[in-house]
């Protein structure tokens, strides 16, 4: 199968200013996302149960679209909740506001996305002791996933945005460790330019461990507005078989629309010739 298109949104509004092509309005963003053509959106919601799992399986459905992914951030931008805090309450809130969006995204055979939920390292939680917490979490939640017949996607982050792990090579050696095989990572390509050496070895390098792409350029806007060079990496995508989604986790630059025209444009350039 080919990789698919797929392009973020916000239904957050404490996110203002972060990552995501379409904001605030779910009907409209899919209504404008299929008018382009991408084959899915990925949301990022409030909650699990702040969006109408019916409505959103009848407008995936009249648009001829999928959901690609579902992001847990809310559970850290809204309620301050990670997976390796100290307050033992605290750490099973965050895994349960996990599972309810996995439980949400899995209703419609999608993914649920550990980015910033992982939380960081720090004066009352050593590295050591925050690795077991997040193993821990990964074991019961992708577990959790596996029963909709979807993996579970933890996504290493920049060093500005997490101290737990930052590359690809690491994410999998933590993944590697896990006996849960329905955990796979997400490689974020603004991530990547920060923090790998060479990324598109880091991705074959990563191989089927890559469950999932956020597809964005160096600057964090749309693929193409930056300085980020695609061929080997769709290269790379190719050699380990990649057949999920091109997500566009991208700033909504220079607004929604464009960002949204611009990526699919370079998608096509890109992988169409494959698809
Ligand atoms: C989430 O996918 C991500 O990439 C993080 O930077 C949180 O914004
Ligand atoms: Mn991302």
């Amino acid at each position: 199968m080919a990789i698919r298109s797929s392009v973020t949104v916000s239904l957050v509004p404490e996110a203002r200013g972060g990552p995501f092509v379409f904001w605030d309005d779910m009907n409209l963003a899919i209504h404008k996302a299929c008018q382009l053509e991408f084959d899915a959106v990925e949301v990022f919601p409030t909650s699990a149960d702040s969006v109408d799992s019916d409505q959103l399986d009848t407008l995936l459905k009249d648009h001829g679209m999928t959901l690609a992914a579902v992001g847990t951030g809310a559970g850290w931008l809204i309620h301050k909740l990670t997976l390796v805090q100290p307050d033992p309450r605290l750490r099973a809130r965050a895994r349960e506001f996990v599972r309810s969006i996995i439980d949400f995204a899995g209703a419609h055979s999608a993914p649920a996305i550990i980015g910033s939920m992982q939380g960081r390292w720090g004066d009352e939680v050593d590295r050591d002791t925050a690795l077991v917490y997040l193993t821990d979490a990964l074991e019961d939640l992708g577990a959790h996933a596996a029963r909709y017949g979807v993996p579970l996607l933890y996504e290493p982050l920049n060093r500005y945005e997490t101290n737990l792990i930052n590359t690809v090579a690491d994410g999998a050696a933590l993944l590697g460790g896990l006996s849960t095989r329905n955990v796979r990572l997400l490689a974020d390509l603004f991530h990547m330019n920060i923090e790998e050496r060479d990324i598109a070895g880091a991705i074959r390098a990563g191989g089927e461990m890559i469950g999932h792409l956020h597809f964005v350029d160096s600057n964090r806007r749309a693929a193409g507005l930056g300085h980020i060079d695609y061929a080997p990496i769709v290269a790379a995508l190719g050699d380990i078989g990649y057949d999920g989604y091109a997500s566009a986790e991208a700033l909504p630059y220079p607004d929604s629309d464009l960002a949204a025209s611009q990526t699919i444009a370079t998608f096509r350039r890109l992988f169409s010739a494959r698809s």
